[in-house]
């Protein structure tokens, strides 16, 4: 969906276009916001996530099994921890209206990138519902939130998605390893998630999608970062998480710094 010149400048979308963007996300499960981020921040990130990538590429060439997608973590100094990559404030209105306001999140958020040369992905889906014996889909817990830092199209691998199929429970968790969700996604309209770059893509992660091929010669990349809604006081199975050194602490606004809570501090 397109939004307004104001709403991108402060931040935060009109009441009727939050309603739509939240029926999207509920009944599709997903919305793109169009074009939201400046040009010269989405270039700068693009040329910074390429250098990253660059020992990626190189495996690629040297690996001919390398399936050429991947991705590499961002790091914490700019422009990677810019609040409008970490705590865009577009995207959280959004997610904090579906998921409540006492949401998560993880650093270092990391990208998914296809290389030229990538091939099809198989279907699949990031998470699997709450409760999988249950036969009724509940609300998101999980949603992730993507910047492209390159015009998506058909032709350099954008994403294909199955609208609404975060809502199907009657599929095994496993279906993508033995195929079920191919033969299922047969007879199931798709769409492509054509967009410009500096877009946001916000996407319940139970939908079905896939990474389609890059017949160019250039990579594409699009920031990733997941939002957990707290289903308890403190996750206390996450362990091994990774430290933010307090240097990037500093460069946080107090709400980064809330959403990054369960990232230890070195
Ligand atoms: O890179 C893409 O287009 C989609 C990849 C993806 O979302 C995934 O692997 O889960």
């Amino acid at each position: 969906m397109k939004i307004s010149e104001e709403e991108c400048q402060i931040g935060e979308l009109t009441d009727s276009n939050l309603a739509i963007a939240l029926r999207l996300l509920r009944e599709s499960g997903y919305v793109i916001l169009e074009s939201v981020l400046p040009r010269n921040l989405v270039e700068e990130l693009q040329t910074a996530f390429n250098q990253l990538l660059m020992p990626n590429m190189e495996n690629q060439q040297k690996d001919s099994n390398w399936n050429r997608r991947g991705g590499c973590h961002a790091l914490y100094g700019m422009p990677f921890m810019h609040p409008l990559v970490i705590e865009n404030s577009l995207g959280l209105q959004i997610i904090e209206e579906a998921m409540g306001k006492d949401i998560w999140t993880l650093l270092p958020y990391h990208t998914n990138t296809t290389f030229p040369g990538a091939g099809m992905q198989h279907i699949h889906r990031d998470t699997q519902h709450l409760f999988p014996e249950l036969p009724y889909a509940l609300p998101p817990t999980m949603i992730i939130l993507h910047i492209p830092l390159i015009d998506f199209n058909e032709s350099n691998g954008s994403t294909q998605v199955w609208p609404g199929t975060h809502l199907i429970t009657d599929i095994d968790s496993d279906a993508s390893q033995s195929g079920q969700l191919e033969e299922r996604a047969k007879s199931m309209p798709s769409a492509r998630i054509n967009m410009p770059a500096g877009s946001l893509v916000v996407r319940d992660m139970r939908v079905w999608h896939r990474g389609t091929p890059n017949r160019t010669q250039t990579v594409r990349t699009m920031t990733s970062i997941v939002y957990f809604r707290q289903l308890h006081r403190f996750p206390q199975h996450l362990t091994h998480l990774a430290s933010i050194p307090q240097a990037a602490v500093d460069l946080m606004s107090e709400r980064a710094q809330h959403l990054c809570r369960y990232n230890p501090i070195e």
